[in-house]
């Protein structure tokens, strides 16, 4: 799917701003930000919270000379359901709240003004991606309500929370490029797959480099190679991109023409290192959420580029896009920074028991995971959209196919075998594919981290066990470290996550106190003091970037607070205690 960019053949029409809203049992619609989500925006709690269908609509205006042209309306997404009217005929839906989708409106628009409008919820449910749990009960007023608990932390932010755009394609145009290539030194053999709709006789194709110098130029039909002498390859922060104009042909007319950009790197995993451009990359860098004040979970550009800069200051390289597919402007942002990406589906929340007795119901304690959830078909889904939407981009060096789920219970292995091999037979460049392990399901329990090609893990010894105790904390980490190495000599083995709440402005004498900034550095410290020593040890991303807003819980002050920065981006003092230690630490091992 490509991204919607104006070409010299498409107009695009930024349908951001201003739209009315409503709760589905009011009647009354008021104003509403378009991106963003709509919880933060309403003040009250009950809108805050609420649980169920909700209404966005707008106007947007067509000229005689787009009328000539298809016409497409675009979703970057909503979460997690939308239905599409346009003028009062109904479009199409689609489910899942961190993924592109697109329908051509060409017979439903008119001349001037139209009308949009979306109807969506915010509902999760054992079926959905991610995974909530969802009960109906009455309120004091004896009116029905819907609750969503969340089978992870983050707050269910929901609404339009990526741009809206009306785009205009011709008659006969490009649907789709997928990019592959060969490295070889200097020399590139670039592969192009078109999807072309309509009629046409050839396609023609430049690249051009980042002078704008054109480097190949190929003609033909759907499936094109060119050779580009003199690669610059993208590197870790230090990114190269190429731009490929396609331009479809018919009688000598070229009737559509769009330009990707790319970037030729390669990636491959060998005796234990992860070998990005044929050296032992290190990833250093973070966990993250899109999550900021006011915009919620919707797209913050300018949260995107301060984040990127203060990343770039801290000295790292990498994140994972915990827990979802992040916008695909972070993505190209990405690409274009030089940062390396973990891209991640919105598969979390995988795991029935977490809080067994305690915090679930005691009587569904011996459910099986597996068998309890129905999310096949949502996980095949967003595999399938996650990698088709980011395919192209070089700054993507691996696949997370889940975070967290419960992999040590009987069935684990035989749901991921499928996904795994689907995403695998999707991606045309052939990327690592990995999940995520949770502490529960540690090495020798574990049943799924044969499928993975990297040892991906969420640890918090110090935190949530051996509480503030960090030498018992490091005694148990490495023997885990060891353990796993043990069971699998060849993979690589890195941090996904590991970090320590942290109250910014909170201090004591005694390092040892949690909550405190001093303990953050504490915590830190002591892990590295493990996995420096440990040669296939490939990489830290802490946990969080920055703080962010969850569900409510007895663990949770306002947020999770394992943020480097505040939710409004002030650094706590680990935030420089990681910037000299990522900036003395190379790139590449
Ligand atoms: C985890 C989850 C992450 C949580 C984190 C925490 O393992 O993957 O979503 O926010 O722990 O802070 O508890």
């Amino acid at each position: 799917m490509l991204y919607p960019l104006a070409t010299e053949t498409r107009q695009l029409i930024d349908l951001s701003g201003e739209w009315q809203f409503k709760f589905a049992n009011h009647t009354d619609w008021q104003p509403i930000a378009v991106p963003a989500s709509f919880n933060d925006q309403l003040v009250l709690s009950e809108c805050k919270n609420y649980v169920g269908d909700f209404c966005y609509q707008t106007e947007f205006y067509l000229t005689p000379a787009m009328l000539k042209e298809r016409i497409f309306i675009r979703f970057g997404s909503v979460s997690h359901f939308a239905q599409v009217r346009i003028n009062d005929q109904t479009i199409g839906e689609h489910q899942g709240g961190f993924t592109p989708f697109e329908f051509e409106i060409t017979q439903a628009v008119r001349l001037g003004k139209n009308l949009v409008r979306v109807d969506g919820n915010n509902i999760l449910n054992n079926s959905t991606l991610p995974v909530g749990n969802y009960s109906e009960y009455q309120n004091e007023q004896g009116e029905m309500r819907k609750k969503v608990s969340e089978n992870f932390d983050f707050f269910n932010y929901a609404g339009i929370h990526r741009p809206v755009k009306i785009w205009t394609k011709p008659q006969s145009y490009i649907e789709d490029i997928t990019i592959t290539y060969e490295l070889e030194q200097t020399r590139a053999q670039v592969n192009v797959a078109l999807m072309l709709q309509g009629d046409w006789d050839s396609a023609k194709i430049r690249i051009f480099d980042e002078n704008d110098q054109e480097v190949a130029y190929s003609e033909g039909l759907v499936c094109q190679q060119l050779t580009i002498e003199n690669v610059v390859r993208w590197q870790p922060r230090n990114a190269y991109l190429y731009k490929m104009q396609v331009m479809l042909y018919q009688n000598e007319q070229c009737l559509d023409s769009y330009t990707e950009t790319f970037g030729m790197r390669t990636v491959e995993i060998k005796d234990n290192q992860f070998l990005i451009n044929d050296k032992p990359f290190y990833f250093k860098g973070y966990g993250r959420h899109e999550d900021t004040h006011f915009n919620g979970r919707g797209l913050n550009n300018a949260a995107n580029i301060l984040d990127t800069n203060l990343m770039k200051w801290q000295g790292a390289n990498s994140f994972r896009t915990s827990h979802y597919p992040y916008s695909e402007e972070m993505m190209r942002l990405a690409d274009r920074e030089g940062f390396v990406v973990i891209d991640e589906t919105t598969a979390v929340g995988l795991m029935h028991n977490f809080g067994a007795g305690l915090i679930n119901d005691p009587a569904e304690q011996d459910i099986n995971t597996w068998q309890k959830y129905t999310t096949m078909e949502a996980h095949r889904q967003v595999i399938k959209e996650l990698i088709q939407r980011d395919k192209n981009y070089a700054c993507v060096v691996m696949w997370s196919i889940a975070n967290e789920p419960s992999s040590a219970e009987e069935g684990a292995y035989e749901y991921f075998k499928p996904l795994f091999d689907l995403a695998r037979e999707c991606d045309p460049q052939k990327r690592p594919c990995c999940f995520v392990n949770i502490m529960l399901a540690p090495a020798g329990k574990d049943l799924v981290m044969a499928l993975s090609d990297v040892i991906c893990l969420n640890r918090y010894y110090g935190w949530y066990v051996n509480t503030a105790d960090l030498s018992q904390a490091k005694k148990a980490l490495q023997a885990e470290l060891e353990y796993w190495h043990t069971l699998f000599p060849n993979k690589p083995i890195m941090f996904t996550e590991y970090g320590a709440d942290t109250v910014a402005g909170l201090h004591d004498m005694d390092f040892n106190t949690p909550f405190t900034e001093e303990f953050q550095i504490e915590y830190y410290k002591a892990h590295h003091e493990v996995i420096d020593k440990l040669p296939y040890f490939i990489g830290e991303q802490v946990w969080n970037f920055a703080d962010f807003q969850t569900k409510y819980g007895t663990f949770r002050v306002q947020g999770n607070k394992k943020g480097l920065f505040t939710r409004t981006r002030e650094p706590k003092m680990a935030a420089h205690y990681f910037k000299e230690r990522w900036n003395s630490i190379p790139h590449f091992g």
